[in-house]
């Protein structure tokens, strides 16, 4: 039997990350502090993280002394704005990380990645200085974890169709409603809920959004669900049962554009899930080649085989080609472009560039792709997600053909 090369033993350097960053503020970093950088993160993915894959697939959970290194390193705070203690990285250089991340299993990204993402950025874009100075600074360094509560129970694609109601009486709100599929709802102590204000409206425009802390009286959660891949991420329902909340817990303080704040998270997020998938996508290829040139069928290496070489090929291409979109988006959007559309093309392309990509991995593997020892048929099931959550690939679709007609003048 082939054996896997283990990853190679690196040290990591004893250095928080934001030691690194002395950062102008609004200014992104230069050059060789964002190697620095990456180069750390590379470090404690290739070190700490790979060994501990298989484990951490077998087990369906971090370990909690892992999660501790991944705050000291300031992984939590890696686009938290600097003046709330955070690294206040810009979309370029965010997805440059993301990518680094994506080299080892999904479920190491997820514990930190609704800080980094939509657990955290409805407060960021629309938030109060004052509710952002109330939890900024703990979330940045994991003391708080954030979770993001749109998804319902008849409320998936159809974002704008949520039922929790937040009735107003006095200065408080009673909310009530399950929240469904919740990424880190199990881990979290801050939840960013969308709940409908204006009960005579059913679509977009009656929907607020609400910071909850998650030891709120009547808040309950479900059991853990049982997952096709992503083992080690957590998701379960969450039950909001006659929750009184403040209304300085209203983000933004304004009733009524929730679905909006919504809608810029989740563009943020797809640039960000699309980074991964093209860091997956390198792991595999990664794999798939070191592979074919060690097993040997027909006397040969099987590299040498030009049916080999093409799938090798096709990948390397569909991963540079997401790559290239990806690298475009973030920094229109750093400039200030509208990126929505872009955002799902982008998230389109590359989620189902590394479906392509794990598929191909499978194959090229063989046998070995299959069964567990070699983690490739796990990256298999955990790349399926990634075409499925923050907008499925059908959703981004509508986005895009929306925005085309909406140039064109029609709609
Ligand atoms: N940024 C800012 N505003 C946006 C926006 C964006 N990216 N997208 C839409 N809006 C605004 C629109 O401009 C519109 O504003 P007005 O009411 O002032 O005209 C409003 O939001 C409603 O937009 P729209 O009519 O396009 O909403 P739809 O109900 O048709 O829904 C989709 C649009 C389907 C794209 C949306 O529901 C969606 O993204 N669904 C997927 C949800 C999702 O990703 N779920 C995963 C959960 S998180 S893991």
């Amino acid at each position: 039997m082939i054996t896997m090369k283990p990853p190679k033993a690196r040290s990591i350097p004893n250095l928080n990350i934001k030691e690194l960053i002395t950062k102008e503020k609004f200014m992104a970093l230069d050059q060789e502090t964002l190697n620095q950088l990456l180069d750390t993160i590379t470090k404690f993915v290739d070190k700490r993280l790979r060994p501990l894959e298989s484990q951490v697939g077998l087990e369906d959970r971090i370990p909690e002394e892992v999660i501790e290194e991944m705050k000291a390193l300031g992984l939590f705070g890696l686009t938290i704005p600097e003046e709330y203690d955070g690294l206040g990285l810009n979309m370029t250089e965010e997805v440059a990380v993301a990518q680094a991340f994506g080299h080892t299993s999904p479920a190491f990204r997820s514990i930190f990645g609704t800080n980094v993402g939509i657990g955290s950025q409805s407060l960021i874009i629309d938030g109060t200085e004052e509710q952002k100075r109330k939890y900024l600074p703990k979330m940045a360094t994991g003391e708080i974890i954030g979770s993001f509560c749109l998804t319902e129970p008849d409320a998936g694609s159809d974002a704008a169709a949520v039922k929790t109601s937040a009735k107003k009486a006095g200065d408080h709100y009673t909310i009530s409603g399950t929240k469904r599929f919740i990424t880190n709802a199990p881990k979290a102590n801050l939840f960013t809920v969308f709940a409908r204000t204006d009960l005579s409206e059913t679509g977009s425009r009656g929907v607020s959004a609400f910071l909850i802390d998650a030891d709120t009286k009547g808040i309950s959660l479900g059991k853990p669900y049982r997952k096709m891949g992503q083992q080690g991420t957590y998701v379960c329902d969450v039950i909001f049962d006659d929750v009184l909340v403040h209304q300085d817990n209203l983000i933004g303080g304004k009733e009524n554009v929730g679905f909006k704040t919504a809608m810029k998270v989740l563009d943020k997020g797809r640039l960000h899930i699309s980074a991964i998938s093209i860091g997956v996508a390198e792991r595999l290829i990664e794999d798939s080649l070191n592979y074919a040139m060690e097993r040997k069928q027909f006397g040969n290496a099987i590299v040498e085989f030009q049916l080999i070489q093409a799938m090798l090929a096709d990948s390397q291409t569909d991963c540079y080609a997401a790559k290239c979109m990806v690298q475009d988006t973030a920094r229109r959007r750093d400039e200030g472009e509208n990126v929505a559309a872009l955002a799902a093309s982008c998230k389109l392309f590359a989620t189902e560039m590394v479906g392509r990509v794990a598929d191909r991995a499978v194959q090229i593997h063989g046998g070995a792709g299959y069964v567990e020892d070699y983690g490739i048929e796990r990256f298999y099931r955990d790349v399926r997600l990634f075409r499925i959550y923050e907008g499925t690939s059908e959703i981004q679709r509508t986005v895009i053909a929306k925005d085309m007609i909406k140039q064109a003048g029609g709609g």
